[in-house]
């Protein structure tokens, strides 16, 4: 496992469902109000050279085609969170695949019905992340910077985790 740090980054893409359906500022809102800082964010319309990519693992599934239609059918808002297990942190508040089975409280979970049309996307792994991000992101489009509530969002032991 790495090292625990505040400054683990992850990326979430909130899906065309969310933009179609005026969900961005609430979910925005939802990683500002957990407590991660927001290092990256812009809209962009996903290519199928980027989805082949991104969704590579699941291109013999049959669901890939409809997809990666879906994920074209508008823009997307790209994301990148940052935090202590901010990976973590940030597949627990999105919930699981399914927003069926996902529970109340989770992005998913109190805001979509489907497997398809599920909101977000968020990395899964480390690993996951890392690539993710470099997928988006220039290192220009990331910034680093101090939040004035740090001081209220981690105690004494997670401050000096640096
Ligand atoms: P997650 O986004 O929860 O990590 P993955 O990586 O298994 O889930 O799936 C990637 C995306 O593929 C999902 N977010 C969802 O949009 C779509 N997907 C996964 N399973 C299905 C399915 N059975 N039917 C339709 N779409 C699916």
């Amino acid at each position: 496992m790495a090292k625990q740090n505040l400054k683990e980054r992850t990326l979430v893409i909130i899906k065309p469902d969310a933009l179609q359906r005026n969900l961005l500022g609430e979910i925005v809102g939802r990683f500002e109000k957990k407590g991660l800082k927001i290092v990256g964010l812009k809209m962009v319309r996903l290519s199928d050279v980027l989805l082949n990519e991104h969704y590579g693992h699941h291109k013999d599934k049959p669901f890939f085609t409809g997809l990666k239609n879906f994920m074209k059918s508008a823009p997307v808002v790209v994301m990148v969170a940052e935090g202590l297990e901010a990976i973590q942190v940030t597949r627990v508040i999105v919930g699981p695949t399914s927003g069926r089975v996902a529970l109340g409280g989770t992005i998913r979970g109190d805001l979509c019905i489907s497997t398809q049309a599920n909101i977000v996307h968020a990395s899964d792994s480390l690993v996951a992340a890392r690539a993710e991000i470099k997928r988006f992101f220039t290192p220009r489009e990331l910034f680093d910077y101090q939040k004035a509530d740090f001081h209220f969002t981690y105690g004494e032991e997670e401050r000096a985790l640096v």
